[in-house]
């Protein structure tokens, strides 16, 4: 995976130099041929989040044989497009890039971070390159007007038709102040937006413990509209959900998330006590020391070892590790992972969530960094920040739970440190 972003990352960088250098030369022979553009036939729509797929236009009044044709992402490998392939005159065809490597389906997917289509004519030639940014999901890439150089990220997809009547603003991020809202605190909510040409009204939904939900006009300052979710009133507690609407002059209306109402953004109002756990002990680098239990092959991962200073057992369900304590949703702990009165768990910073509910979509740096344990709200439990580690030395509190910390030759992951 890493290697795959990086060789994509690679990829990326030359092309942009290419690029950048054949915007410095005058002379036209520097520049690729766009074979097919000249032939009426476009790379006129990318979706590369959730569902990944390329739509081709043909322009002309006739039916175009791509047979032979070949698609490729950044990757290594392209796609050959099957005998009796076509694109209808004035007519779309979507390419799935779905990584089944059978018929209309790619034997690759496309990066959600952006990368670039090419499209090979069956003698090989490149006969058009597209380079898409960002996409989250239920947005595209697209040409508007089908067919035209004009580029842009709706807010909304049109698998396989026209992009034009589908054009809508895309809202690119969502920002919330503060990120863990205390009980009777008014929440600020701002989203950016791409694509606003053609830009009607924005408006934030809001609703409390599951009420119809409320709307208000988001206002543009600086580079965000923006609106408030009013203060729920003194020690009220429960959910918040809310979303965003993005809504063209055309109607053409897009949402982040893009499939709400039935999918929000939420945030807890909660005054639990917070329980006594603590951050207990950490390694942050690991070459010999301590593997985890991944199928039988040692993994030498780096780890966090959480102490449960109670008389009770306490149930972690929903509560969140993170590496950067400015982000304390980085990463939430699974239904079912209790840990006893007294007891110790360990947690694997190894990015590797297939490995299990232990398993967190962070690494810790042997530079040097935080850690920290965050409640079902965000609210901070226990954390840690810690300087540049040897190798398979940990890092831990003696006595279990207090504050002077350590360094231990030898490290005692799931067990009392002192
Ligand atoms: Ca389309
Ligand atoms: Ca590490
Ligand atoms: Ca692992
Ligand atoms: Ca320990």
């Amino acid at each position: 995976m890493m290697a795959k972003n990086f060789v994509r990352l690679a990829v990326v960088c030359s092309a942009l130099c290419t690029l950048l250098m054949f915007n410095g030369c005058s002379s036209d022979e520097d520049k690729e041929p766009n074979i097919t553009a000249a032939e009426g036939l476009f790379i006129n729509e990318i979706s590369a989040s959730g569902d990944d797929w390329v739509e081709l236009y043909n322009s002309t009044g006739s039916q175009k044989d791509i047979s032979g044709y070949r698609i490729q992402d950044d990757g290594d490998v392209d796609y050959e497009l099957p005998d009796g392939t076509t694109v209808p005159a004035n007519g779309f065809l979507v390419i799935y890039c779905d990584d089944t490597n059978t018929g209309l389906h790619t034997n690759f997917k496309l990066s959600s971070g952006g990368e670039t289509v090419t499209l090979k004519n069956s003698s090989g030639e490149i006969a058009e390159a597209v380079t898409y940014p960002k996409l989250d999901n239920g947005q595209s890439y697209g040409r508007y007007p089908d067919g035209s150089d004009n580029f842009a990220i709706s807010g909304n997809t049109s698998q396989g038709s026209s992009n034009d009547e589908a054009n809508a603003p895309a809202i690119t991020t969502i920002l919330r102040t503060p990120t863990v809202p205390a009980l009777n605190q008014e929440v600020t909510i701002q989203a950016e937006l791409t694509n606003t040409d053609q830009l009607s009204t924005v408006k934030l939904y809001y609703s409390f413990e599951g009420a119809d939900y409320t709307s208000a006009a988001m206002t543009k300052v600086g580079n965000y509209y923006t609106a408030i979710i009013p203060a729920q009133g003194a020690g009220v507690t429960g959910t918040m959900n809310y979303y965003v609407e993005a809504k063209s002059t055309t109607g053409a209306v897009s949402y982040k998330p893009f499939d709400a109402p039935a999918d929000s953004y939420h945030y807890l109002l909660n005054n639990d006590a917070l329980p006594a756990l603590h951050v207990n002990e950490i390694m942050a680098s690991s070459t010999t020391c301590c593997p985890d239990d991944d199928g039988g092959v040692d993994e030498f991962d780096d780890w966090i070892e959480i102490y449960n200073s109670s008389a009770s057992a306490i149930d972690l369900s929903g509560m969140y590790l993170s590496d950067d304590l400015s982000d304390p949703f980085k990463s939430k702990i699974p239904n079912g992972v209790t840990i006893p009165a007294g007891g110790f768990l360990l947690f694997w910073a190894d990015e590797q969530g297939s490995q299990g509910p232990l398993h967190m979509n962070f690494k810790l740096s042997k530079s040097g960094e935080s850690v920290g344990l965050f409640y079902i709200d965000g609210r901070k439990i226990s954390s840690k920040d810690f300087g540049a580690q040897d190798d398979n030395k940990s890092f831990g509190a003696f006595v279990d739970g207090g504050s002077t910390w350590q360094q231990f030759t030898s490290p005692t992951p799931g067990a009392s440190n002192n």
